[in-house]
């Protein structure tokens, strides 16, 4: 994308001076991220991607509400809601996105002085994280309207092995052959896995309001590693709130990346489990189910199959799905996010345990 288009793109939306400058920000798989700066302040610009979010006017509009929630619990707490939770910018005309041919795109605040990280390589961190989530479960514990299936069965793994099986029987990279042993790792897994999602279907797991892709840059920091605001709410949805908890653990105690090359980094660091887990029960522990606690670890073990089933299954599809940097990026994926399920299942007593203490 040339500048001046991005240009013309940014001049659609209500910022509070003229543009500046535009620069690319982040490593998202999915969107393509910008910063915008005015003469007075800067902005996030996204061009949200329309063929993997179907309907970008539903998932604006759960956006719109989740965030209008969220600001009405801070404000009423005391707190700052511009900067503590996401401020969607809209377009000149008033609307929540702007739609250019095949595009859409979206807006919202750049909350400065804010943090990133892409590790939780401290106690207090993953301290930090897990109340940041349990928080903003928390406050949306009483938002009861439907919100949009923005993607359809996101975390849903009764659907995900429909596309999977599909995906296998259409072989349409031809690679199926030669992840054989792969696949099998699937396979051995799916009737466990399929229990778990059962008592989401059967209500044993209540449906709440939920993020779903919790991983750790999805969250800002201060410089005090103070959580200030949970940040890509394009996949807010309702689900099981344990998925949530689960994504946080794939990512926060990950000794290595989530595509590393190099499997005899990756494994589960159960200290980081144990401070992720105490931060985020110390504001969720009250208001989940006994149910939810009791299935509380094994949604780490849960979201990281699923995330190995979906890389695997877009390598095999001829990557269709996620950005990759190089032609086997989705395989050196889903075996390094095997090696952490691995890890991850070794130590599943000891995460219960801490659960439940
Ligand atoms: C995608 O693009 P990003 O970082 O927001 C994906 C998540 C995966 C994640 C893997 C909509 O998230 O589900 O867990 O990559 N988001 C979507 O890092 O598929
Ligand atoms: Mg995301």
């Amino acid at each position: 994308m040339t500048n001046t288009n991005l240009r013309s793109i940014a001049e659609h939306f209500a910022f509070d001076a003229s543009i500046v400058d535009i620069t690319t920000l982040g490593q998202g798989f999915i969107n393509d991220t910008y910063i915008v700066t005015t003469e007075k302040s800067r902005y996030i610009l996204q061009r949200k991607n329309h063929h993997i979010f179907p309907d970008v006017p539903a998932m604006m509009d759960n956006i719109e509400r989740v965030t209008t929630h969220l600001k009405a619990k801070v404000a009423a707490a005391g707190g700052d809601p511009i900067r503590e939770v996401l401020t969607v910018v809209r377009t000149k005309e008033g609307e929540l996105y702007h739609r250019e041919g095949d595009n859409y795109w979206a807006a919202s605040l750049y909350i400065e002085g804010s943090v990133t990280h892409d590790k939780a390589d401290t106690p207090r961190l993953a301290y930090m994280g897990g109340r940041g989530i349990g928080k903003f479960q928390a406050m949306l514990a009483d938002f009861t309207e439907p919100l949009a299936e923005v993607i359809k069965g996101f975390h849903n793994i009764r659907w995900r092995f429909e596309q999977w099986d599909k995906a296998l029987a259409e072989d349409r990279a031809g690679r199926k052959a030669s992840v054989a042993a792969e696949i099998e790792q699937i396979e051995r897994r799916r009737e466990q896995m399929l229990a778990f999602w059962e008592m989401v279907e059967q209500g044993v797991l209540p449906m709440r309001v939920t993020h779903n892709d919790t991983k750790l840059s999805n969250i800002l920091f201060d410089e005090h590693d103070e959580v200030l605001c949970v940040i890509d709410l394009d996949t807010v949805m309702s689900s099981t709130s344990l998925n949530d908890f689960g994504d946080a653990i794939r990512s926060y105690t990950n000794r290595g990346a989530e595509d590393d090359t190099d499997l005899g980094r990756v494994s589960m660091d159960i200290e980081t489990f144990r401070h992720y887990a105490e931060g985020y029960l110390e504001e969720r522990g009250a208001t989940m189910s006994a149910s939810e606690r009791e299935w509380l670890a094994f949604s780490a073990l849960y979201i990281t199959y699923e995330q190995v089933l979906r890389f695997l299954m877009d390598y095999i599809d001829g990557d269709s799905y996620y950005k990759i940097a190089y032609p086997t990026h989705n395989l050196v994926r889903a075996r390094a996010q095997h090696k952490l399920l691995e890890s991850m299942e070794e130590q599943y007593e000891a995460m219960r345990e801490i659960c439940r203490q």
